[in-house]
């Protein structure tokens, strides 16, 4: 099965950084395919805890070669402090490979994105600030900055221009900033041009050949299913397409290259930034839920929303991915209570939806329909078969996968790169 996309299943965060680097041992290229450095993962392993935001997390394991392909939105200067940082905990970070059509983040996306946030007020999507959504329009507007631009100054000094003729007047006349100037953007991205050289190649090429040599190919996704662009609860998701359809086209491979898709799902909920989450928590079991899980952002430090399972949303991103494994995170963090809530089906004005709406408003209205499954009170932490956990951690498992049709192959106890159940 040499092609393996790993996707998020929920609104981020389910740990799809830790299921890469489970992967890693068996794996040859891992491949970072939407997004950027708004993503956040944090692997641990043995004491060490590694938090990646642009590389993709496969860069840790010694045999794998990471590659950033086209669909991902590079900040160079993010891109080389990760490298560095990395480099001075001795991982080697020698073999990155990074796609020549990758877009390119720069000053004036990261200003935009952070002053048009203050600008919506009441109506922020909560981004990150990292520069993301500007710096998509701009690749679909067509006045986007690519990585091989780097190489032919003129070239690239025109499309800066070209850049900067809309930039500054949105800079300067909407929201009351300074212009910015073609040479110090241009001067900057060639700071980094000869350190790029040896990395940029054809990524889509070098993994067709990999894949036709059958190695074992890995697309690591950013985000998730409920905030990809298309899928999401638009307007409150991320500029990429977080889901498994962006492995193909954000790296270069054909569809039919894709073998195995692993929808990474937390055995509860959260979200970070704003938008509908039917089954949120305000209340002590959220604060439980947050305090117990560390929900935290891995990039920005921002609380995470927390809330319970909700099996729609599973139902609804195994169709949309083609999911055909599922890994359960964070079943530790469910220890403790008597009964365990699960959201099967929404409320909408007193309407049942078994399915989510397609109508984003009744989204936004909707109350989850919950069902009480028996909790258990012991320490699922050290356990390593299925047969280890308590039976009302096994039956919990066995509903969700009921629930979603598809199998749990996986299963996460713990934060440690061993502390998972592996059923199939
Ligand atoms: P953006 O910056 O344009 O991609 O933001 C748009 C929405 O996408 C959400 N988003 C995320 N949600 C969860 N986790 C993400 N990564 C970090 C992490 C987040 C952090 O792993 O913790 O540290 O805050 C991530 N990246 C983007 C974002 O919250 C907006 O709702
Ligand atoms: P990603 O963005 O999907 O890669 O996820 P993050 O790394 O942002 O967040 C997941 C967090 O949960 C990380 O801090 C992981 O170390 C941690 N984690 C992953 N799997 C488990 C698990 O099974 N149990 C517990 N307790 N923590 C886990
Ligand atoms: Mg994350």
């Amino acid at each position: 099965m040499p092609g393996i996309v790993i996707v998020g299943v929920q609104w981020g965060d389910e740990g799809k950084g830790k299921a890469t680097d489970l992967l890693g041992e068996r794996t040859d290229w891992v491949v970072k395919f939407n997004g950027g450095n708004n993503a956040g993962h944090t692997v641990v392993i043995g004491d060490e805890k590694y938090a990646l935001h642009l590389l993709p997390s496969g860069i840790l394991s010694p045999g794998v070669t990471p590659v950033i392909g086209n669909g991902v939105v590079v900040d160079l200067g993010v891109l080389f402090q990760e490298l560095e940082a990395l480099d001075a905990r001795g991982i080697d970070t020698s073999k990155l490979k990074l796609s020549a059509n990758a877009h390119i983040i720069t000053h004036y996306h990261r200003t935009l994105d952070k002053v048009q946030e203050r600008f919506l007020g009441k109506r922020q999507i909560g981004t990150t600030g990292r520069g993301i959504g500007p710096a998509y329009a701009d690749k679909i507007n067509r006045v986007g900055i690519r990585v091989q631009d780097l190489f032919d100054e003129s070239i690239l000094r025109q499309k800066v221009e070209g850049a900067l003729d809309q930039k500054n007047h949105l800079l300067v006349k909407v929201f009351n900033r300074r212009d910015v100037t073609v040479d110090e953007i241009v001067d900057d991205l060639l700071s980094y041009a000869d350190r790029i050289r040896p990395m940029v190649c054809d990524t889509g090429l070098l993994l067709t050949e990999a894949l036709e040599r059958d190695e074992v190919v890995v697309f690591e996704g950013g985000q998730a299913t409920m905030l990809d662009v298309d899928h999401g609860t638009y307007p409150f998701v991320t500029s990429s397409t977080a889901t498994a359809a962006g492995a193909a086209s954000g790296s270069g491979v054909g569809p039919n290259r894709l073998d195995r898709i692993v929808g990474i799902v937390k055995a509860y909920t959260t979200r970070v930034g704003a938008g509908p989450f039917p089954t949120e928590l305000f209340d002590e079991d959220g604060t439980w839920l947050r305090e117990g899980g560390h929900e935290f952002g891995t990039t920005t430090g921002r609380e995470r929303r927390v809330g319970w399972y909700d099996a729609p949303i599973t139902r609804f991103a195994t169709r949309i991915n083609g999911i055909t494994d599922l890994v359960l995170t964070k079943l530790d963090v469910l220890t403790g209570r008597p009964t365990i809530p699960v959201c099967v089906a929404y409320d909408v004005g007193g309407e049942r939806f078994d399915e989510i709406p397609v109508s984003q408003s009744d989204f936004h209205h909707a109350k989850p329909i919950l069902e009480e499954f028996p909790g258990w009170t012991e320490d699922i932490t050290g356990a390593r078969t299925f047969e280890d956990l308590p039976q009302n951690a096994q039956d919990y498992v066995l509903a969700l996968e009921k629930m979603s049709g598809t199998r749990i192959s996986v299963i996460g106890v713990g934060p440690g790169r061993d502390q998972v159940i592996v059923r199939h």
